[in-house]
């Protein structure tokens, strides 16, 4: 096992943080916020481990005070939160919830009170039912709708942010969960991924532009990674695994920095995109400060038969996490260095995410999470080793700071450094986060 880092390891101005997002923590059912579309897709038997939503997950929503306490005790520079659209605006457009926004400013003070930067992400999935109802992301207007809600957060909490990034994780705002099927809305058709990919990319350029002219500085965007590879050697597979390659890594990166798809895409995706696609790909290149790298895992992909993508999922032979996913962690240098050379030459570069579920157990008043511990040194390094080669590499988030709802998985899936009894709601910092506190104290 790698030696777990510390700060002193890293560039003076390199920022640690770890990372959250609203549906999953706060609890949904509080504070007179509108339905979302996870709320309906959780109660829709078959979609959800156990049925379960975010109606109260971690209860940050009243915790918030205790939970920013243990960012700061951790020794963290940085708190990647998100806000919630529904909470915002119940209604996804017009009258402004003024008890969710009212929390959220009194979150960002929060965290300046703890001399904690707060990082801001617009949209980490949670779609307002009344938007799902028009289509949502498969909507062209949602690009409005978006941009709207954006003005609503930034003009409130803007001269405190210190950054802000438009939507999380693209690939699974669109293809996850309307092509695959797995996330809300839980769609399984081309045309609404095809419509979903273009519009959930002008929302988020039509929104980067607008901040900017408000103001806004900062402005970035998460993106997702898979570290891909064929199966076999055969063509087929070769052929599959650029595919997924394509779709996963490289659309919307291609879109978002080079206002381009890739060729693999297009020749399936072309004929199911809105007409005239080819006019917002300007708009949809907005310039960023900065680009998110989500990392966690790679995948072995193999030749499927039947239509385009062709693409199968198939079982590597590495060690897994909780998660059933391979742990790489040359992946997330290969992915820095690449995002930097060919896409965000220039920008520095965030880990956005990383870390992994495990099955924790609380026993004693502790949680030994030696494998979370040895997955996190691993990543360090491979950021370290992005770093030594020239990448921008400006700061690490590690997800999550909380045990939380984790998706589909419902709660089964634990991802904290900080071990929640989903009973009591009784936080216990883990093993991992007296390990990262003490590799991040600047004493
Ligand atoms: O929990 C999620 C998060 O919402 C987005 N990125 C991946 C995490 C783990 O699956």
């Amino acid at each position: 096992m790698t030696t777990f880092p510390t700060r002193k390891d890293f560039p003076e101005d390199f920022l640690f943080g770890v990372s959250t997002s609203a549906y999953q923590i706060e609890g949904h059912g509080f504070g007179a916020a509108g339905s979302t579309h996870w709320d309906t897709f959780a109660a829709t038997p078959g979609n959800v481990v156990n049925a379960e939503d975010g109606a109260r997950a971690c209860d940050h929503y009243h915790r918030w005070g205790d939970d920013l306490d243990l960012i700061r005790d951790g020794n963290f520079d940085v708190y990647r939160f998100s806000t919630s659209w529904a909470r915002v605006l119940p209604e996804g457009r017009g009258p402004v919830n003024a008890e969710g926004l009212d929390y959220y400013d009194r979150l960002v003070d929060g965290m300046l009170e703890r001399g904690i930067k707060p990082a801001l992400t617009l949209y980490h999935w949670e779609m307002p039912s009344p938007l799902a109802d028009l289509g949502g992301w498969r909507n062209r207007d949602v690009a409005g709708w978006f941009t709207d809600y954006a003005e609503v957060v930034t003009k409130r909490l803007g001269d405190r942010l210190w950054s802000t990034a438009t939507i999380n994780e693209f690939w699974c705002v669109a293809w996850l969960s309307h092509f695959i099927g797995a996330h809300a809305p839980g769609m399984r058709d081309i045309r609404a991924a095809a419509r979903a990919v273009h519009h959930v990319l002008l929302a988020h350029g039509t929104a980067a532009r607008a901040m900017r002219d408000w103001g806004v500085d900062n402005i970035g965007a998460v993106f997702n990674f898979e570290y891909t590879l064929p199966e076999t050697d055969s063509a087929a597979d070769a052929q599959a695994a650029t595919n997924w390659d394509a779709i996963y890594n490289r659309m919307f990166l291609g879109a978002a920095f080079h206002g381009s798809y890739p060729d693999e895409v297009l020749a399936g995706l072309a004929p199911h995109l809105p007409d005239n696609w080819q006019d917002d790909m300007a708009t949809i290149a907005a310039p960023l400060n900065w680009c998110g790298v989500n990392y966690y895992t790679r995948k072995v992909i193999s030749h499927a038969p039947g239509p385009w993508p062709n693409t199968r999922e198939t079982v590597g032979d590495l060690p897994r996490t909780a998660m059933g996913w391979e742990i790489y962690p040359d992946g997330l240098r290969h992915f820095l260095t690449k995002v930097h050379r060919d896409y965000a030459k220039g920008l520095p570069i965030y880990v956005t995410e990383n870390g992994m579920a495990a099955p924790d157990r609380l026993t004693g008043g502790t949680v030994a999470d030696h494998d979370r511990i040895a997955y996190l040194a691993d990543h360090l390094a491979a950021v370290q080793a992005a770093i030594a080669e020239g990448t921008p590499v400006k700061g690490y988030f590690q997800w999550s700071l909380l045990d939380n709802y984790e998706w589909a998985f419902g709660y089964d899936k634990r991802f904290g450094i900080v071990h929640v009894d989903f009973d009591s709601l009784e936080r216990t910092p883990k093993a991992s986060y007296h390990t990262l506190a003490r590799a991040l104290s600047r004493r």
